[in-house]
């Protein structure tokens, strides 16, 4: 039988992320901080936790990684970057503190890592690398600030139409096999754009279920392990779609739950490996998906607090 959700420990977990400056691990994830901290407060909202991170402190070193152009780095000092900008920009929307920055400035380096030709979008203005995550990841932004406007929505979604595949899922870019985690940015950005009506539905759901592995987990596309994380990258597609019956959420609960470091508190890809923070938000979303442990409902296109959506001007 799986064990109880350790809602106590998970919390713990999060807050002792910050206070392990003298470990190796601490300084190896720097390029990452700014997701971290996302991740992790996005997983203590769910669990009904959102005042266990010090507010002001999570606002004052957000906006410490802005950069002079509006664009946001994972850490002060990095070079800025589209998905962390994103998290910035989710993390002072949960916080309520989105009218402490310039959103035309946020916007503006946002919209200029678009093509004006093929709808694609760069990561950042250094590098020429493009991925179905970037679109999302700009939609979301720009929706969020309420600034989709400044954005050729219809470009992009014309890009991502091109990236589908035959299976009715969707890749990194044209040609490129689905992934769950492509198709998750794919259906979001779609969502988003109000075009859901480009997607094979029932194709793409019998894809999405055929996921679930005899564990109960949920895999990212064939023939690979399962992993915590897909239960959000899978299923959050599939409640985009309608269709989260078609999978045995009871094994999948399961599966996550198992993951479960009953000591240090956290969630592992599965069950026996390391915690970390990435995984435990997902496996926690996951879990909410489902409708399972009390949690707060999560929105399964912004991966928002659902109570908070009305917020959006969308
Ligand atoms: C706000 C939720 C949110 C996301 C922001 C970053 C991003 C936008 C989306 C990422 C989508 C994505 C591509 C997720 C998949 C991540 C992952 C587990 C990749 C692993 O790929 P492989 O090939 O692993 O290493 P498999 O499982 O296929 O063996």
């Amino acid at each position: 039988m799986a064990p109880e959700f350790m809602r106590e420990k998970h919390i713990e977990y999060i807050q002792s992320l910050d206070k392990k400056q003298d470990e190796l691990e601490y300084w190896l994830s720097e390029h990452l901080r700014m997701s971290g901290v996302y991740w992790g407060l996005m997983a203590l909202d769910l669990m009904g936790a959102r005042d266990a991170l010090p507010r002001e402190d999570v606002i004052e070193y957000v906006k410490s990684c802005q950069h002079p152009n509006g664009g946001f780095g994972a850490n002060p000092g990095h070079d800025p970057h589209l998905l962390y900008t994103l998290y910035a920009v989710q993390i002072l929307f949960i916080q309520g503190a989105l009218d402490t920055i310039d959103a035309n400035l946020v916007a503006k380096f946002v919209t200029s890592l678009q093509d004006p030709e093929t709808g694609t979008v760069r990561g950042d203005l250094a590098g020429d690398e493009v991925d179905t995550r970037f679109v999302y990841a700009a939609m979301q932004c720009l929706s969020i600030l309420d600034k989709l406007d400044q954005f050729d929505v219809a470009k992009s979604v014309e890009y991502i139409d091109q990236c589908k595949n035959y299976d009715g899922g969707y890749g990194l870019v044209p040609g490129a096999e689905s992934h769950a985690g492509q198709i998750f940015t794919c259906l979001g950005a779609l969502s988003i754009a109000n075009r859901l009506d480009l997607v094979d539905k029932d194709l793409l759901s019998w894809w999405l279920c055929e996921r679930q592995v005899p564990s109960g987990g949920l895999n990212g596309r064939p023939e690979k392990l399962p992993d915590v994380c897909y239960s959000w990258w899978v299923l959050s597609s599939l409640a985009i779609l309608g269709r989260l019956d078609w999978i045995d959420r009871q094994k999948l609960r399961e599966f996550i739950l198992d993951a479960q470091d009953d000591e240090l508190g956290g969630i592992a890809d599965r069950k026996g490996d390391m915690v970390d923070v990435y995984h435990t938000h997902f496996g926690i979303a996951g879990l909410s998906l489902l409708g399972f442990e009390n949690l707060e409902a999560v929105n399964p296109v912004y991966c928002l607090p659902e109570r908070l959506m009305g917020r959006l001007k969308r």
